[in-house]
């Protein structure tokens, strides 16, 4: 017998919508002792709520995230709203003694990470950031093979995340579907929102980021804003790029951006090691690219992995092997481990702890690109 878990979720967004599927799909594929019950679903808006509730199959609808948190019947409170309101809504939600999964980036600077941390570890909650990424098989696997030393010394880490959905200038910022220009709501632009998920993964795969030297740009420096309906100074950025250093001694180079015309949601990395190099592109996600020098000079050259075998990461759980999963079931997968980590007492990562360093490393971008100088990253 399952034991139930049941969830309220804030928001009903993209990410509101990844997250249901998940919790209802957790079970059919994965054995655990809890089963995520979809309790109660939670927006301002009551008749859109009761849409999304009926759809997705929530039990109860609120309007006010406060009595979601006040009620008994809530375990688990799920965070999918825009980044300005995870601080007060989790460290709510953890005097409540509610366990916590909150969506990426944790939050608005280092400094409020920090008050969600220790909000979480007094009340002793369980807690999770959504990076799922980390739990795309293929990235898993990448995580694997670096683990095992296959890579040796690890030279270069070189990641991407590339989209263009915000060129045109008469895009407005602000309000429902278009916080993420908001600079009030999203604290930063493709900083916060797309090299959050690269930091997370790399910090994951390649250990600390020591020192930073990063750029970031504003290309439409003004834009009508939904809440005012007048034309406002843009603060997000719209483009970041930065130069590392790890430390294990490896250099890092990643860039993100908005404005790469033809990309809708690139994000590729690159490892290379002394004797193999990996390679990860979100467009291709089931493949992971490998090379290793060790291989027989005459058969020698890059393997495209297809990640869907048995004994790959998680796809034991899936179909038959050879056939492939997606992007959501990289949050099946987060929940998966989230369960099972309850079930354990060994918490699935990144819980908030861990995705606060990525808010240091975030805060050291920001730091940098505006003193126009190489910053030290705060290890938290
Ligand atoms: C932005 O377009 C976005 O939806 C991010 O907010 C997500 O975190 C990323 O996974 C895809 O792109």
């Amino acid at each position: 017998m399952t034991k139930p878990l049941n969830v309220g979720t804030i928001g009903y967004g993209f990410m509101g919508k990844a997250h249901s599927n998940a919790y209802a799909t957790v079970n059919h594929f994965f054995d655990l002792q809890y089963r995520p019950v979809l309790k109660a679903v939670c927006a301002r808006n009551a008749e859109k709520a009761q849409a999304f509730a009926a759809t997705w199959g929530y039990e109860s609808v609120e309007t006010d995230w406060r009595k979601l948190i006040e009620r008994k019947d809530i375990d688990l409170i799920d965070i999918c709203t825009p980044n300005n309101t995870h601080a007060e809504i989790a460290i709510a939600a953890a005097k409540a003694g509610k366990m916590i999964l909150c969506e990426k980036p944790l939050s608005m600077t280092g400094p409020e990470g920090l008050h969600m941390v220790e909000a979480v570890e007094k009340a002793k909650v369980p807690n999770m950031v959504w990076y799922n990424y980390r739990r795309v098989p293929a990235v898993t696997l990448a995580k694997q093979l670096i683990d095992e030393g296959r890579l040796g010394r690890i030279f270069h880490y070189r990641a991407k995340f590339l989209q263009d959905w915000t060129i045109n200038p008469e895009l407005p910022q602000g309000g429902a579907a278009l916080w993420r220009l908001d600079a009030a709501a999203a604290g930063s632009g493709v900083t916060g929102d797309l090299l959050a998920h690269c930091i997370d993964t790399a910090l994951w795969l390649n250990g600390n980021l020591d020192s930073i030297s990063a750029t970031t740009e504003t290309f439409v420096k003004e834009r009508k804003h939904n809440l005012t309906g007048k034309v406002e100074k843009v603060g997000i950025d719209d483009a970041a790029i930065f130069m590392g250093r790890f430390h294990n001694g490896s250099l890092a180079s990643f860039e993100s951006t908005r404005y790469a015309r033809g990309h809708k949601a690139l994000y590729t990395f690159e490892i290379n090691g002394e004797h193999a190099s990996i390679f990860w592109d979100l467009h291709d996600l089931h493949r992971l690219q490998y090379f290793d020098h060790r291989d027989q000079g005459i058969v020698r050259g890059w393997r495209s992995i297809h990640v869907s075998d048995s004994d790959h990461p998680y796809m034991g759980n899936w179909w038959v092997p050879g056939l492939q999963i997606g992007y959501e079931h990289s949050f099946v997968h987060q929940v998966a481990d989230f369960l099972k980590g309850l079930e354990t007492g060994k918490p699935a990562m990144p819980d908030f702890r861990d995705a606060y360093r990525t808010q240091l490393v975030l805060d050291a971008i920001l730091e940098s690109a505006k003193s126009e100088k190489w910053v030290k990253v705060v290890h938290g």
